[in-house]
């Protein structure tokens, strides 16, 4: 790219140009950036920052806290509450929502996110990330905000993203418009665009999913992956290649660069559950970018982005990633 373009010309531009970014979302977007700065910071910190390690604390989902899943948290509540921008907030890892205070002025739009994704890597120095979604305060939902505003399925995200912080700490967004690639330059302190109108390829030769669970999934997800595995020999005729980061951030960047199928799906550990991935916080905003950039997302039988959430921490099935590959497992789902 011959001129360097910053996010925040980015998002000017869009706001001034195609019309596609209100002012109080652009500053939404801007401030969620800047978080994802200064947690990208703590993070290359380190243990010289005694930032690793577990906390004495729990989250909604029974999971033991790590010291960056609640640093990352508030630095993303401390950034947004004041700016007049937001109405409210989720997080993975608060039990409920948080409302911006009184004392500062509400604005119209809903923030969820995981503020630290794949926390069981942040020890041993592999990639981690934030995710972020965002929605519009139903209109006619009265003056509060209650939980109830933020059941809406993810095909009415506003915008979506992730960062990723790994050899480079890259932002990577969606307004609707396909998929945009930010890389932060620590020298200026300011992310740069790099990537423009991402495209995930319809096909691939690399699938994403933990086979240490094998034994518990469900027939259709066992019949891809032993189809894959068979190889050239098999029916599909080629030999597949598998990744698995335990970072949802890492590896749907992998797919976004590349392509690939990821697949956390339903198991018999837990039949009750749907999944282990939440619905609000990582699959709704990867759906979105995957299908901005081409590609699809399924829960197996239907589309992530029509799924009506009842509850806040809800999970799901994912498979998302190189739309054919996402189509079959689909369809075998659909076969039963
Ligand atoms: P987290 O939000 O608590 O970090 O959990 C989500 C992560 C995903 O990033 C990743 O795909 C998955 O959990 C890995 O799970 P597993 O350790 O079962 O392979
Ligand atoms: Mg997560």
């Amino acid at each position: 790219m011959s001129q360097r373009i910053s996010l925040t010309r980015y998002l000017v531009e869009k706001q001034r140009v195609d019309g596609h970014i209100p002012s109080q979302l652009r500053l939404l977007i801007e401030v969620v950036a800047r978080s994802c700065k200064s947690i990208s910071h703590a993070v290359n910190k380190g243990a010289l920052g005694g930032v690793l390690g577990s906390a004495d604390s729990e989250n909604v989902q029974g999971e033991v806290q790590k010291k960056l899943d609640i640093i990352a948290n508030e630095v993303l509540i401390e950034a947004n509450e004041w700016g007049g921008h937001l109405a409210a907030m989720a997080s993975e890892e608060m039990d409920s929502i948080y409302l911006v205070p009184n004392r500062y002025p509400q604005g119209e739009y809903l923030l969820l996110f995981d503020p630290l994704d794949g926390s069981s890597n942040i020890d041993v120095n592999v990639s981690i990330g934030t995710i972020f979604s965002v929605l519009k305060k139903p209109e006619g939902s009265g003056a509060g905000v209650s939980e109830a505003d933020f059941l809406q399925p993810g095909s009415k995200q506003v915008a979506a993203g992730y960062c990723v912080y790994g050899p480079q700490t890259t932002l990577v967004l969606t307004v609707g418009d396909g998929v945009a690639m930010f890389t932060l330059d620590r020298e200026q302190g300011s992310f740069v665009l790099t990537q423009e109108d991402v495209k995930i390829p319809a096909d691939t030769k690399e699938f994403a999913i933990n086979m240490s669970n094998m034994r518990h999934w469900d027939t259709p997800v066992k019949r891809y992956i032993d189809e894959c595995l068979q190889g050239k020999e098999g029916p599909r005729g080629k030999d597949f290649n598998m990744r698995w980061i335990a970072s949802m951030v890492a590896d749907v960047h992998r797919i976004l660069t590349r392509g690939g199928v990821f697949m956390y799906p339903w198991d018999k550990r837990e039949p009750e559950k749907p999944g282990k991935l939440r619905l609000m916080y990582e699959a709704n905003p990867m759906a979105w970018l995957v299908e901005q950039a081409g590609g699809a997302a399924t829960n197996g039988r239907e589309r992530i982005l029509d799924v009506n959430p009842t509850k806040l921490h809800e999970r799901v099935s994912v498979i998302l990633g190189s739309k054919n590959e996402v189509d079959r497992i689909t369809a075998y789902h659909r076969e039963g």
